[in-house]
């Protein structure tokens, strides 16, 4: 190996390790009120063309990338909520409240915002003039048109208040703030299914899934080391081991997505998890995509387990709500499972199913070879009574299997050009 590579080795694991100092220390749903208690910070105002954090806007570490334009006659238009907070003024020099429109998480980072500026200069409001953009008036990419960014000022234009308002935008939630122009202050945030997390992800506690030999068992219930339905890369129906759980709060209460077929299936999962979708009928594994829940409308296709061991097509019938207790996502040798019967991905909050399922791979070698050596008496029992035991791997913190698999993505996609040739080959 020449000196060229070796260097460039040492640069992507400088990277590498600075990248996954960060990650460890911001974790994997910053925002409003998620988890630990505000850090007091000192505000310092942000200087012009200074952005927070110090990354691209587009950065899994930011606001991450654009995933597309919505317009008013897009399905996606549903993901737009509409902004009346009386504390906000809206400029909306379009008429057409456009600048009212914008992302569930837009919408909570703003309305915090609002209550900061009051506090900070009473008598003084909040101004958004451009938020939600359906005009093109921004360039290509742009997280405006996916109501993902607002440009705002204070209600006295004052503009020598700019610099501390982009402090105190850092400080609600946004996940991109930028002091981009002395007329006004750019911020923006994640996409509102890549922070679900923040609630727990995946999986209720009753949400079932068969383990070899046929026996049915709740979420709440299954451990490493158990076997449970999935599907091979051939897609066939095979038995494959869980690993770890990527996610795991049996205290927690969130709010699932409930996924009825006309074969009677009822699938509860977080909106931010991976299901293997079609929008027609097809007949074929390979046909499916792996797509975020939240993405799943009705009369669209997944696949369910037969009881002939084969796998087949059902279409979505109804889509609903309902809160429900426990979180859990079990990572399978596999990557993907079925629960209640439909089969879905192991992985949550990344698109990607293949790159996410890729980036996994030494931590599934891994596990893979702890419970070899390690499992194969607990999962015994664990088949044949059926009770509650501990499987061979520990359940391990869920902030660092999130922040490993960012960490990975983070690497294929930013750092290392030739890895990222495996990105393409997802869905
Ligand atoms: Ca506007």
């Amino acid at each position: 190996m020449t000196l060229a590579p070796w260097l460039r080795l040492a640069r992507l694991g400088l990277l590498a390790a600075c990248t996954y100092t960060w990650l460890w220390v911001h974790g994997c749903g910053p925002g409003p009120g998620y988890g630990s208690r505000p850090r007091q910070r000192k505000l310092t105002p942000l200087a012009y063309k200074q952005y927070v954090p110090g990354i691209s806007e587009n950065n899994l570490g930011a606001s991450g990338r654009a995933e597309g334009k919505i317009t008013r006659n897009s399905e996606r238009f549903n993901e737009l909520v509409c902004n009346y907070n009386p504390d906000i003024d809206f400029k909306d020099e379009e008429h057409t409240e456009a600048d009212r429109f914008m992302s569930k998480r837009c919408k909570d980072c703003l309305n915090k915002l609002s209550i900061a500026v009051m506090n900070q200069w009473p008598g003084v409001r909040l101004r958004v003039t451009e938020a939600w953009d359906e005009d093109d008036n921004h360039p290509p990419g742009s997280l405006h048109y996916e109501g993902r960014a607002v440009d705002i000022t204070t209600s006295d234009r004052d503009i020598k208040k700019y610099g501390l308002l982009a402090q105190l935008a850092v400080e609600a939630g946004f996940d991109w703030v930028y002091y981009e122009s002395k007329h006004h202050v750019h911020c923006s945030v994640k996409a509102d299914h890549s922070v679900a997390v923040e609630k727990g992800g995946c999986f209720p506690a009753s949400g079932m899934v068969m383990v070899s030999g046929g026996l049915l068992k709740p979420m709440s219930r299954l451990r490493p080391g158990d076997a449970v339905l999935a599907s091979s890369e051939l897609g066939d129906v095979v038995f494959s081991r869980v690993l770890l759980f990527l996610h795991l709060d049996p205290e927690s209460r969130s709010t699932f997505l409930i996924l009825s077929t006309e074969d009677g299936r009822c699938l509860a999962l977080t909106s931010n998890h991976l299901i293997f979708v079609a929008s027609t009928n097809k007949p074929h594994y390979h046909e499916y995509y792996a797509d975020f829940a939240s993405r799943v409308r009705r009369g669209d296709y997944v696949l369910i387990s037969g009881r002939d061991g084969s796998m087949r097509p059902s279409k979505i019938t109804s889509i609903s709500q309902e809160e429900r207790s426990g979180v859990y996502a079990p990572l399978t040798e596999h990557g993907n499972l079925f629960v209640d019967g439909v089969l879905v991905s192991s992985y949550a909050s990344i698109e990607d199913h293949r790159l996410a399922h890729w980036a996994f791979g030494p931590l599934r070698f891994l596990f893979g070879l702890v419970q070899l050596f390690m499992g194969e008496n607990s999962e015994t029992a664990n088949q044949e009574n059926g009770t509650r035991v501990h499987g061979a791997c520990p359940l391990l913190p869920v902030k660092f299997f999130h922040s490993l698999l960012i960490f990975w993505i983070c690497l294929v996609t930013h750092f290392c050009p030739i890895l990222s040739l495996f990105s393409p080959m997802a869905n």
